[in-house]
């Protein structure tokens, strides 16, 4: 591979000041003593974005020119937050930037929050596709990102009605998008529907429907600038964009309908809601993407190559979950029906191409799609797939796994089956993933399933969300750990001295004073700094178990004041997430949430040592700002239910202890930072399914536990529905009753670990000790880390620089 020149050019803050008032003048079109928040911020972005092309275009060069292998990263979802703030630091211009804007007369830090979030994914899958995004751009692996361009990304989310979770439309491209590159010349045709005519070995398609799809294309720069890659989203439109006949004869809106139709397609981000599954729109954005990108792919592979078998040895397709799983039926058809390949050959072409990585072993969350649907919507795939089936089952006579079943097609096994290796996403979920929902399957092709544990990205997670934690290592252990993130086992003998504990100390404290200035200013809730900060931030599902959280906490405001003097570690309990819309039981528990905060916020007896604050609207940016302020991580899911978790190690990495079960990556959590450094409690995955064989666990659980059943009685009486004992009556039957997520059996254990807290925040300088311990031994979490397994095990990519 070509090496490229690793040096960046550093450029001060007078050149830098240049720049944007040159964008300011002639791509904003104002001059500085009228430019608004809006236009500094722009301007500062596209000069930002200019220095961001360089090491594109080198990048771009490097890979043509050594006929690298490519990685393409296929995802509905990129979840990346504020972009602005995080390439200022990838290219080294902090400190000039903050100087320039502020010279100009703007508050940096006003100006970078005014950058909305491009919150283009639910959660823990789309956030994982944008740290990969960072880490293939840091270590130089030549990649491409392909998703979507969402008019709307994921939902706001307010309380406005009464503590009820309310959702409005987010509108994040009501302004331009500063970062992206329109790119109209890449632009295709994508069909849907119509018919198949078989030709022989071929057949042609011939679509109903179509829609154009056109490329805008971001730059995604690593660390230090010295590899970038690109991440492109297709956008909708009409292949006709006006019907002029139509608005001639003065029928407006029939001559605007099929561009709005067209645009339908990318209109909007569909919240993960696994009750609402098989919606015609969403099998076509599933559809509409994956082909777009194939179609790129394949060209871009045709620009430089002319025999096709070649094609594994210059392209990796990831799946990230089932969502594009039509690749493999849609590179099949375009080898077959487009380029005359036999069918056998391209299926293998196809594999040797493929990979997917399963985020869930909740079978009601795999993906199905009536037959129905997929042989109307897309005819000429719904026969590949039966062929791949057919021609699955006669080389394993002995098995019955088939795609096709009871009039739906499985997603789940068509993509294992389609991709040379099948990953999961932490040790434990691929160890399920092997014995559960794809044994089968894994007997027949072992070998194809592999582990690669999650990751997050360094230069986000702690570098931009955490600048005092980020001085301290580097005063501590030295420059360059970013990109090396391993190295923070260096800071562990520093732990040994006081002084340092002492710094670690008064960082967090500084943290969490400036959040407690935010609850206050945003909420009008007042904190207290000096309270142990204990956080559970993510999206809303039962298995995650925020009753469980909620039920402890009424149980310890009970058990509070029933016992006032008892010397109470004082605690602020803050939750942080959104529901699916359609989701009732998620939203019952987010109601209670609220009405429970309401309640104890309001006790004055209580108000020194329990505050519940529940800040609405949980995205990227508001994790920025909780994480690095945490002092307890709330783990607390099903064990067997939680594939991962990349929260988790954002806490560690932070220095927040964690309290949770041995579910996903807590179990390498754990393994990394000792078990005397974590809070342990509940079942295991195999105890959780042993004890749903008892048909009674929760009602015995109830019955040994007072405070359980105090806590549900609280409840049940109304004290947190002012009086309304009907209001959560289908929260407390689903526990009482067949309690699936076994928050009732695991509670006193839960209960116990929280006195186990309490107990080790008494002694605060081991705390801090203990959270120190965590920072240090959790480097391995790096995305880094995790990009170099897939491009080793999955992808056989080397890096470039
Ligand atoms: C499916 C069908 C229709 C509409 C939406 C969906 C849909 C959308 C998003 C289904 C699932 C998702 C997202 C899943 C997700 O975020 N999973 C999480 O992935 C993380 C990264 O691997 C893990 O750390 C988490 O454990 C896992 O829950």
């Amino acid at each position: 591979p070509t090496k490229i020149s690793k040096e960046t050019l550093p450029m001060d803050s007078t050149e830098l000041r240049q720049s944007i008032l040159k964008h300011l003048e002639f791509s904003m079109g104002k001059d500085l003593v009228h430019a608004s928040l809006y236009d500094m911020r722009m301007a500062l972005t596209l000069a930002v974005r200019d220095r961001v092309i360089e090491p594109w275009f080198r990048a771009t060069r490097a890979t043509y020119a050594a006929q690298s292998k490519r990685v393409y990263y296929l995802s509905m979802e990129f979840l990346i937050g504020r972009l602005l703030e995080d390439a200022i630091m990838n290219v080294g211009l902090t400190e000039a930037a903050h100087e320039a804007v502020a010279g100009l007369g703007f508050d940096f830090e006003t100006v970078l929050a005014d950058e909305p979030d491009a919150a283009l994914g639910n959660g823990g899958l789309g956030r994982l596709a944008a740290c990969f995004l960072d880490s293939m751009s840091t270590l130089g692996c030549p990649a491409y990102g392909y998703g979507i361009r969402y008019e709307h990304g994921l939902f706001r989310q307010s309380f406005a009605q009464d503590g009820r979770q309310v959702e409005t439309a987010e509108d994040w491209l009501r302004q331009a998008h500063g970062w992206e590159f329109e790119r109209p010349e890449a632009s295709f045709r994508i069909g849907f529907g119509g018919s198949v005519a078989e030709n022989g070995r071929t057949a042609i398609w011939t679509p109903e429907d179509a829609v154009l799809a056109k490329a805008y294309d971001t730059p995604i720069v690593g660390w230090q600038g010295k590899w970038a890659n690109t991440l492109r989203l297709w956008g909708a439109e009409a292949l006709t964009a006006f019907d002029l006949a139509a608005f001639n004869k003065g029928d407006f809106t029939a001559a605007a309908a099929p561009e709005a139709l067209a645009r339908t397609i990318s209109r909007v981000l569909y919240p993960d809601d696994t009750t609402e599954q098989g919606k015609e729109l969403r099998l076509k954005q599933e559809f509409f993407f994956t082909a777009a990108s194939i179609r790129d792919i394949l060209r871009r592979f045709n620009a430089e190559h002319s025999d096709l078998s070649g094609l594994p040895s210059r392209v990796a397709i990831q799946m990230n979950d089932t969502h594009p799983a039509i690749a493999g039926p849609e590179l099949v058809r375009a080898l077959v029906d487009e380029s005359g390949m036999e069918f056998d050959t391209a299926v293998e072409t196809a594999r040797a191409c493929l990979g997917y990585t399963n985020h869930t072993l909740m079978p009601e969350a795999l993906e199905r799609w009536p037959e129905e649907l997929m042989s109307r919507v897309l005819p000429r795939h719904m026969q590949i797939i039966e062929r791949i089936d057919e021609s699955h089952a006669k080389a394993h006579p002995k098995r019955n796994v088939s795609i096709v079943e009871n009039g739906e097609v499985k997603m789940g096994e068509l993509s294992f089956i389609m991709a040379n290796k099948v990953n999961g996403v932490s040790a434990l979920h691929t160890e399920l993933v092997k014995d559960t929902v794809f044994a089968e399957l894994n007997a027949l092709h072992p070998g194809r399933i592999v582990n690669e544990t999650n990751g997050v990205t360094p230069r986000r997670w702690i570098k931009g969300a955490n600048p005092r934690l980020s001085s301290l290592i580097t005063d501590t252990i030295g420059a360059g750990w970013e990109d090396r993130l391993e190295r923070l086992v260096e800071l562990e003998p520093a732990i040994a001295d006081k002084g340092f504990r002492n710094q670690f100390a008064e960082i967090k404290a500084r943290n969490k004073r400036d959040l407690a200035d935010w609850i206050e200013r945003d909420m009008g809730i007042a904190v207290n700094p000096a309270a142990m900060f204990d956080v559970q931030i993510k999206r809303f599902h039962e298995y995650k178990r925020q009753h469980l959280n909620i039920l402890e906490t009424i149980a310890l405001w009970q058990e509070i004041r029933a016992n006032p003097g008892a010397g109470w570690a004082p605690r602020v309990k803050i939750f942080g997430g959104k529901a699916a819309p359609g989701y009732v039981m998620a939203k019952e528990i987010i109601h209670l949430i609220n009405n429970v905060a309401r309640v104890i916020n309001a006790d004055t007896t209580t108000r020194d040592v329990l505050t519940v604050v529940y800040p609405p609207n949980y995205n990227v940016t508001m994790a920025e700002r909780l994480i690095p302020a945490s002092d307890l991580s709330e783990q607390i899911s099903t064990a067997g239910k939680e594939a991962s978790g990349t929260g988790n190690m954002k806490f560690s990495l932070n220095g927040a202890l964690t309290i949770g079960t041995l579910d996903g990556a807590n179990v390498e959590i754990r393994d990394l930072v000792g078990p005397e450094n974590f809070f342990l409690f509940g079942m295991t995955a195999s105890e959780v399914v042993e004890c749903r064989k008892t048909p009674d666990h929760a009602a015995r659980a109830i019955k040994a536990s007072n405070r359980l059943g105090a806590a549900i009685e609280m409840i049940e009486a109304g004290a947190f529905s002012n009086g309304d004992t009907e209001m959560y009556h289908g929260l407390t039957q689903n526990l009482r009753g067949h309690d699936y997520f076994t928050v009732c059996a695991d509670f006193d254990s839960y209960w116990d670990a929280q006195r186990r807290v309490d107990a080790a925040w008494g002694d605060q300088d081991n705390w801090t000790r203990m959270a120190a311990i965590n920072t240090a031994r959790t480097g391995w979490f790096s995305s880094d880390r995790t990009i170099q397994g897939y491009m080793a095990d999955v992808w056989k990519i080397t890096p470039m620089i």
